[in-house]
């Protein structure tokens, strides 16, 4: 059993500690769970059985509501600490004093696809946190995108109806390659930021440790003094922001739907602890109109090249839920959960949300008092004159109204000592309108902003994806449509993706008026701190290996902090070259490539690559290699390599020695594998892909 079965399996142990026999709801034993009560050996089953009906009754009823959107999701425990306070901005009491530890909780999601659907879908990742601070719980209910795909939520029920399966036929699940969400897009213009970041890899990612998370919205710090600040959120993860290809993410999402699920239990089983940096953009509110956009449009970012992100502290996640239904399903966010010194702004989304969240949650929760729920509940004391209600769990006794006397006036308004929640008093005038502001209406220059700032392979990308996802369109209308939308983007790309999907390439629109440069949206600025620390590393064994070889490199990689696992054609062990046997831990068919982030394969005697012979093992390496992954190879191992030139995998010729070349990197001496091999294999797996190779085929 692996050790990740073996926890699970022990954390199956009963509620009562003293573990004792089965009872009912009503705390009376059973003895024989087994058969239900019948009027003798082959007669009817009886209504008495009141146990019997128990368990029925309950088990009927297990399931709740999934979410309407971010319906799958995986959480976990943690902390969040700041560096130094930042009272000057904000008097938010978890961001005060360095010392002062707040558990949070996290949940990562899809958005699309249902609760059962697949990890590795293209698709927004939800990025929410509940900071259980000393005054109150605060949610920052975020993305991993800084924008979002509509201004106003009052469009958010026809955006999620757009993008969902298709009423007719419930298809497709978990993807937005289909008709009613590009006839959408392409009739609403605003939607083409978010749509740009959707079709580049941000949208695929490796792991949700190694995604960025976004408050998205312009919100509002607030200081001791009443003094307010703009302020937009980010999440930086240490280990660097690294994507699938999406070849790749679709083979995963057979091979393995809980890819980014299962990535997140077990690098907190290992003691692996995924940690994000938290930074702000501050902007003063006398500089509210120093942008030539409008900081309350959730379709615009503010470039950090523009606003510096400013690190204010750190998240660890270090503990992964008890009950993933308890923790995980029940824990409900709400955007209007904020805390003293954190206040709102008028963007319209922002506003929208602040009435969404506990709408939602009393039809998914099943009542008013889901806020009790262990996930859910304050540390902070709750004192309300909120009273019944569905799922009532609190005894409550004295008054329920205020103001009272014969309660002792309790509980009372809170006093001046500065830990109420005041709102800002922010001035407010206008005539009741239902209209788009002006400043809302830049729709292209944004776009046009990530385009322009995204690496030749980047780009490449967005136009493969933009080719798969109209290519799935039926209604040519739409794809033309959609085309012409992006020439107002930019021309070559309206052009390229044109040339894929079979509409004639627009005419040329009127450019987009901005083509500011932001680098720090490519993902070549965020390659992470160069350690390769729970990355997957294959070995690819056979019998004759060279046991030595294999026995260094997976010490050498172990010591980096390198999940590395021996694979070969069956499991148990293999018998290496000095007639020793060797440990397997999978075998080849039970796996794929693309559940591995590199793969070396070492050698054997001279002159017999252990496994060429082995079809498996080849697709493996040729997979890896397409997928711009490190290929490693070691001794005769590198015959392996040269067995794939002529499909297109491309080595230096000479390799006496180590040869490092677009993350393939080379050693043909036998023996046990040397520093300088191992350095230059660590750097090419710290970089995660290399895009430069030349294609090999399928
Ligand atoms: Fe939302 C869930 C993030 C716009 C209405 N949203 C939900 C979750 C995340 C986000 C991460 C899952 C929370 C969890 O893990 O339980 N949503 C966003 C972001 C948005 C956004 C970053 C734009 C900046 N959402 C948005 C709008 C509305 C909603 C405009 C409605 C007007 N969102 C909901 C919801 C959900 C939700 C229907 C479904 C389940 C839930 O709330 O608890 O209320």
């Amino acid at each position: 059993m692996t050790d990740r079965k073996q926890q699970q399996r022990e954390g199956f142990r009963a509620d009562d500690p003293t573990a004792g026999p089965l009872t009912t709801d009503q705390g009376v034993e059973v003895d024989h769970t087994d058969d239900s009560l019948a009027a003798g050996e082959r007669g009817p089953t009886l209504m008495e059985d009141f146990h019997f009906r128990e368990k029925l009754t309950r088990f009927d009823h297990e399931r709740i509501p999934e979410r309407v959107v971010h319906a799958r999701g995986a959480g976990a425990y943690g902390y969040f600490e700041p560096y130094e306070s930042c009272a000057e901005f904000t008097r938010a009491a978890f961001l005060q004093d360095p010392a002062v530890r707040t558990p949070v909780f996290v949940r990562f999601s899809t958005v699309q696809g249902p609760k059962g659907s697949a990890d590795t879908v293209r698709d927004v990742r939800g990025f929410a946190t509940k900071f259980y601070t000393s005054e109150g719980n605060y949610d920052l209910v975020g993305n991993n995108f800084p924008v979002f795909f509509i201004q106003d939520g009052i469009k958010f029920p026809d955006f999620v109806h757009a993008v969902k399966p298709e009423p007719h036929n419930d298809i497709p699940t978990g993807a937005s390659a289909h008709d009613t969400l590009w006839d959408f897009v392409s009739l609403q213009p605003e939607t083409l930021h978010a749509i740009m970041w959707l079709m580049s890899d941000r949208a695929i990612p490796r792991s949700y440790r190694m995604m960025q998370g976004f408050g998205v919205h312009t919100f509002r710090f607030v200081n001791a003094e009443g003094r307010g600040t703009f302020v937009k959120f980010h999440w930086k993860p240490k280990p660097g922001v690294h994507s699938l290809v999406w070849d790749e993410a679709q083979e995963c999402q057979g091979r393995d739907p809980d890819f980014n699920r299962g990535d997140l239990w077990d690098a907190i089983e290992a003691g692996e602890y995924p940690e994000w940096e938290l930074g702000v953009q501050l902007v003063p509110e006398e500089d509210e109109f120093a942008f030539d956009f409008d900081l309350l449009d959730a379709t615009k970012l503010i470039p950090e090249e523009q606003v510096p992100v400013r690190p204010i502290g750190r998240m660890v996640l270090d503990r992964n839920p008890e009950n993933f239904f308890a923790e995980t399903e029940q824990v409900a966010f709400h955007t209007a959960n904020v805390v003293p010194g954190i206040d709102f702004t008028n963007d319209p989304l922002l506003q929208a949300r602040n009435f969404s969240y506990l709408d939602t949650q009393l039809i998914r929760l099943g009542g008013p008092n889901f806020a009790q729920l262990p996930v859910n509940r304050p540390v902070a004391p709750v004192r309300t004159n909120q009273r019944d209600g569905y799922g009532q769990s609190r005894i409550h006794s004295g008054t329920n109204y205020f103001p009272n006397s014969l309660g002792g006036g309790c509980p009372a308004h809170a006093g001046a000592d500065g830990h109420a929640y005041t709102h800002y008093a922010e001035r407010v005038d206008g005539a009741k309108i239902r209209r788009r502001s002006p400043s809302f209406q830049d729709h292209y220059s944004q776009p046009a902003m990530f385009w322009h700032s995204m690496a030749p392979w980047e780009r490449q990308h967005i136009v493969d994806a933009f080719r798969f996802e109209l290519g799935k369109v039926d209604a040519m209308s739409v794809r033309t449509r959609t085309v012409e939308q992006l020439a107002h983007v930019n021309g070559e790309l309206a052009a390229a993706v044109a040339r894929g999907i079979g509409v004639p390439e627009p005419t040329p629109a009127e450019a987009a008026p901005n083509k500011v440069l932001s680098p720090a949206l490519s993902l070549e600025s965020l390659r992470g701190d160069g350690s390769i620390r729970t990355r997957r590393i294959a070995v690819l064994v056979a019998d004759g290996v060279d046991g030595e070889q294999v026995t260094s490199v997976k010490e050498a990689l172990t010591a980096e902090g390198a999940i590395v696992e021996a694979l070969a054609a069956r499991d148990g062990t293999v018998t290496g070259a000095d007639g020793e046997p060797y440990q397997v831990d999978r075998a080849l068919p039970t796996v794929a490539s693309v559940l591995y982030d590199a793969v070396l394969v070492p050698g054997g005697p001279v002159g017999t690559p252990p496994t060429v012979s082995d079809q498996d093992a080849m697709r493996f390496v040729r997979d890896a290699y397409r997928h711009g992954k490190p290929v490693g190879a070691l001794g005769s191992g590198v015959g392996v390599v040269t067995a794939l030139e002529p499909e297109g995998v491309r080595l230096s010729a000479q390799f006496q020695e180590v040869v490092a070349d677009q993350g393939v990197v080379t050693d043909t001496s036998p023996g046990p594998a040397n520093g300088e091999f191992l350095r230059a294999f660590v750097t090419a797996v710290a970089a995660h892909r290399h895009w430069d190779r030349p294609p090999a085929h399928h």
